[in-house]
């Protein structure tokens, strides 16, 4: 088991930070490939799978989705890589490789991401996923940061109901009970540093009111082999998000 990995903990609070995860040369390569992929106009990209915070005019780069898809280092990122093992030993299973997205919140528009269960989105039985979070910039309270209420991975899923935030249609209804505030722990990261959360801890992030700064990161979506998608739930819910 790799030394950062302290699977006790993550098992008891539901999310683990993981600083200088990768190196700062392969936090470069990284930006080079997506630097790449912005460069030649996203054009290998279906347009439903990458988002801008200003869509009417095409400004403000949001995200990225399903990037091993589309270039076979972030394929080789997602399923043969020190991720790949880590989720696995996480999850203390096989696990199936589902995404990689990018993630900015551009400077000065870059809106909060709003607080969510991932496993609400992904509607697993049993609930076997995890979701790493890399982050590729420096990211602190002003450029938004993510955070996490500690422990709710062990108190089931919440009411999520519709959000207004493209990219994340749904959000908790009643989230800022005392109990969601007293336990939410915010997470300042370097580039390489890596968080990982449970597909049931509730996570949100800041949004980025810095004027200068951007806010890069890439999401890895694992599942573990035991988990089975509830695929009727999940086309009633896409069918729900196109009325
Ligand atoms: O980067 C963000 O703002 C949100 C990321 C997130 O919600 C996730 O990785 O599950």
């Amino acid at each position: 088991m790799t030394e950062q990995l302290n699977k006790d903990k993550f098992d008891r609070e539901g999310y683990l930070y993981c600083p200088s995860f990768l190196s700062n040369a392969e936090i470069d390569a990284i930006h080079s490939k997506i630097n790449e992929i912005v460069a030649t106009g996203l054009t290998k990209i279906p347009a439903k799978h990458y988002k801008f915070e200003d869509p009417e005019n095409k400004k403000g780069l949001k995200m990225i989705q399903d990037l091993q898809v589309y270039d076979s280092f972030f394929e080789h990122m997602l399923l043969e890589s020190k991720f790949s093992a880590m989720a696995e030993q996480i999850l203390a299973e096989p696990v199936l490789g589902k995404t990689v997205e990018y993630f900015n919140k551009p400077a000065k528009i870059g809106k909060a991401t709003p607080p969510h269960q991932d496993g609400y989105y992904f509607m697993l039985n049993p609930m076997s996923a995890v979701t790493f979070w890399l982050s590729l910039e420096k990211v602190n309270e002003e450029n938004g940061w993510v955070s996490y209420v500690k422990g709710s991975h062990l108190n089931g899923l919440r009411a999520h109901s519709k959000s207004e935030t493209l990219g994340f249609s749904q959000q908790i209804q009643d989230f800022g009970t005392p109990s969601d505030l007293e336990n939410e722990v915010f997470m300042p990261t370097k580039p390489g540093d890596l968080l990982l959360h449970h597909a049931l801890t509730i996570h949100r992030a800041a949004p980025n009111r810095s004027n200068y700064n951007s806010r890069k990161a890439l999401g890895l979506i694992y599942f573990g082999a035991s988990a089975k998608e509830d695929l009727d739930a999940k086309k009633a819910y896409l069918a729900s998000l196109n009325k």
